[in-house]
C-alpha cells in the first residue's frame, strides 16, 4: 500500500530540485484564530513566504489523505467549518480512517512535512509542558515529536499558559536545541521576555543554517527549536498577559477543560478576553515567522548543496 501522502506539485518540483520549502500547521487557522483573520492570516503568511524566496506547504489532513500544501477552498473549509478535528500524532490514523478533516498541531504537521522532505517548518507558538503537569501529567506531543523528527521550528517562544521553565528542562532531557535570535533571553510568544534565558543565543541565520547541518550529518534524530521574539511594536507586556493567563488557566479548572481541549480552551479564552490586542500581536508574530523560516530554508537548501 502507498503511503496516504498528497504533495503539491510546485512544492514537489522545489524539493525534487532542492529549492527551499518551508511547511505552515493548519491548527493555528481552524483552532488558533477567529474567523475570517485565520484565512486572511493563513493565506498572507503563504504569501510571506513565496516573497522571501521559499515555497509554502500547509499540512492538513482530507478525504482520508495527508495533505502537503492546500489550496484556496481546503484552506477556507479549516477556517470556516465547525467540524474540524485537532489532529496530533495520536488522532492522525483514526481521522485519516475516518475520512474526517482535519488540521495538524505542531508534532502531526513535522511528521507529516518530514516525510515529504521538508526540514523547516514556521509556526506561532509549541505546545509544552503545561504548568500543573506535576499533577495531570499534561506534555505535549510537540516535545516528544520534536524529540524524533528532522525539523527546524520557527516559533515566537512558548506562550506562559505552559510552564515555561519545565518545557526548557524537558527539552534538554530529549536534546532539542533551543536557540533563541538576537537576544539573551528566551521569549514567550506576546512578549519578548519570560525571565528565563535562552539555552543558545544566535545573531546570524547563516549560524542556525549550520547548526542544523552538524546535528542532522551527525546523524543526531530530532528537531532544532529556533525562538523568534515578538516585533516590538506588537508586544503584549509580560505582565498584562499574567492576568489573563490566570483568568483562563481558573475557567479552565472551573469547566474541567481536560486532555486535547485544554490548549483550544486557554487560547480562546484569552483571544476573547483581551479583546483583539492578542490577536493582532499573533497575526504580527506568525508573519514575522513566517520571513525568518524562508529566509532560514533559503540558507539551508544553499548548505544542503556544497
Ligand atoms: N500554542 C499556541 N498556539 C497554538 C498552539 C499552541 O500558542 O495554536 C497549537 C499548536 O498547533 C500546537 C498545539 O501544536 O496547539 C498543541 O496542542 P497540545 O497542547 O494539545 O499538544
Ligand atoms: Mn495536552
Amino acid at each position: 500500500m502507498q503511503t496516504p501522502i498528497d504533495i503539491g506539485q510546485e512544492i514537489l518540483e522545489a524539493l525534487d530540485a532542492g529549492r527551499p520549502v518551508v511547511a505552515l500547521e493548519s491548527t493555528i487557522i481552524a483552532h488558533g484564530m477567529p474567523w475570517p483573520r485565520n484565512m486572511e492570516t493563513a493565506l498572507e503568511v503563504e504569501h510571506i513566504v513565496r516573497e522571501n524566496g521559499a515555497m509554502p506547504a500547509t499540512v492538513a489532513v482530507m478525504d482520508g489523505r495527508c495533505k502537503v500544501g492546500l489550496d484556496v477552498y481546503s484552506i477556507e473549509r479549516l477556517a470556516r467549518e465547525e467540524n474540524v478535528w485537532k489532529v496530533s500524532l495520536r488522532d492522525l490514523p483514526y481521522v485519516l480512517a475516518r475520512k474526517f478533516p482535519g488540521a495538524t498541531t505542531v508534532a502531526a504537521t513535522m511528521r507529516i512535512a518530514s516525510m515529504a522532505g521538508i526540514r523547516v517548518f514556521v509556526t506561532g507558538g509549541i505546545g509544552g509542558v503545561h504548568r500543573d503537569a506535576t499533577r495531570t501529567m499534561d506534555v505535549s506531543a510537540d516535545l516528544t515529536e520534536m524529540s524524533k523528527t528532522p525539523m527546524a521550528v520557527v516559533s515566537a517562544g512558548i506562550k506562559s499558559i505552559l510552564d515555561i521553565g519545565l518545557t526548557l528542562e524537558y527539552m534538554e532531557t530529549l536534546g532539542i536545541p533551543v536557540v533563541t535570535v538576537g537576544q539573551d533571553e528566551f521569549p514567550s510568544f506576546y512578549s519578548s521576555k519570560s525571565g528565563f534565558a535562552s539555552p543558545l543565543r544566535m545573531d546570524e541565520l547563516q549560524e542556525v543554517a549550520d547548526m542544523m547541518q552538524a546535528k542532522w550529518t551527525l546523524g543526531l534524530e530530532g528537531a532544532v527549536l529556533v525562538a523568534n521574539p515578538v516585533p516590538p511594536e506588537y508586544e503584549v507586556p509580560y505582565e498584562r498577559m499574567e492576568v489573563f493567563i490566570r483568568e483562563a488557566l481558573d475557567a479552565a479548572e472551573r469547566n474541567h477543560v481536560k486532555g486535547k481541549e485544554t490548549t483550544p480552551f486557554l487560547l480562546r479564552h484569552i483571544a476573547e478576553h483581551t479583546k483583539g490586542e492578542s490577536l493582532e500581536s499573533n497575526i504580527a508574530l506568525v508573519k514575522n515567522n513566517a520571513v525568518t523560516g524562508a529566509q532560514l530554508a533559503v540558507l539551508f537548501s544553499k548548505a544542503s548543496k556544497l
